[in-house]
């Protein structure tokens, strides 16, 4: 370890005064970071910490990663395997920011009306769920599980936009925090990667049967969570497996820049779902298509995921 931060140091020393330091420094702090954030990710917490106090002596103090490594060995990191006890769910930090949302050139010609305008929406930072709150989560909060497909891996659906507040009212008194449904915004912002975004069309992917369980893969039924390719900030299954409830009423989008929209209608009738399902078409896991029904319907290819303001 001591020769690693050694070699760490004598490199940033290299790099410093000549042209293009800057880039190269960044580029060292970031591969470090990437380094401690992979210990992370495989539970290894220890050597995690090792890597950061490397880190912290070169670089300064970072408050992600040490987030992150507060949480190290509390939850099961790896896409493969859930935690299967706790209703608490993984959450993804996303950095707030200007994008624009609706009907972008990447999406070609497939675009439905609504899609547009595209629109500038600037949000602020938020956290949403890594994964589609699972059927495990959801029998440790309600008690039961109305899911068509059985698993305790696999997304809850069969639930109501009315049945998914009444969960969220649950655990956030089992919790104390402050669970809800990401706003449409939130919802595409995030599918889109965020700041990280790479403009695909589907999320994290240009090709759709790496981003989602769609109709052509999904042997017509729901798969485990986190099991297809994770987007830009490592959030899976936002095209495809199941569609998410958001928490907006659906309206038609206006041209006008917005921050922190609260949906296209401040009443109304339908609540909007996005991201499409195991039986959709890939026309509808794109990540600006919109969807939306009443608040009371069920459904065997539409559960949610969860969304908060702060941690
Ligand atoms: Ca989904």
């Amino acid at each position: 370890m001591i020769n690693i931060s050694k070699s760490i140091i004598i490199s940033v020393i290299l790099v410093c005064g000549s042209a293009g330091q800057m880039q190269a420094q960044d580029k060292d702090r970031a591969d470090m970071k990437q380094k401690t954030e992979n210990r992370i990710s495989t539970g290894e917490c220890e050597k995690a910490k090792d890597n950061y106090k490397i880190f912290k002596e070169i670089y300064g103090s970072d408050s992600e990663l040490e987030r992150k490594l507060a949480a190290c060995g509390q939850s099961t990191p790896t896409s493969s395997v859930i935690p299967r006890k706790s209703y608490e769910p993984e959450m993804v930090y996303v950095q707030g920011g200007t994008f624009t949302m609706g009907c972008t050139s990447e999406q070609g010609n497939d675009c439905y009306g609504d899609e547009n305008p595209a629109h500038q929406v600037t949000l602020n930072s938020y956290y949403i769920g890594k994964y589609e709150v699972t059927q495990a989560q959801w029998k440790d909060v309600i008690g039961s599980n109305p899911s068509n497909f059985k698993g305790d891996n696999l997304p809850v659906e069969q639930v109501s936009w009315e049945d998914v507040q009444d969960f969220i009212a649950r655990l956030n008194s089992l919790t104390g925090k402050n669970y809800r449904l990401p706003t449409e915004a939130e919802w595409e912002y995030a599918a889109r990667g965020g700041s990280q975004s790479r403009n695909t069309k589907y999320s994290g992917a240009y090709s759709v049967d790496n981003a989602a369980w769609y109709s052509s893969n999904s042997d017509s039924k729901t798969h485990p969570v986190g099991t297809k390719q994770a987007n830009e900030l490592g959030i899976y299954d936002m095209s495809g497996n199941v569609w998410e409830w958001c928490s907006d009423w659906y309206g038609n989008y206006s041209s006008a820049s917005q921050t922190n929209p609260r949906g296209g209608a401040t009443s109304g009738s339908n609540r909007v779902f996005r991201g499409g399902s195991w039986n959709s078409d890939a026309q509808y896991v794109r990540v600006p298509y919109r969807s939306n029904t009443a608040p009371d319907p069920r459904s065997y290819n539409l559960g949610f995921r969860l969304a908060s303001s702060s941690k």
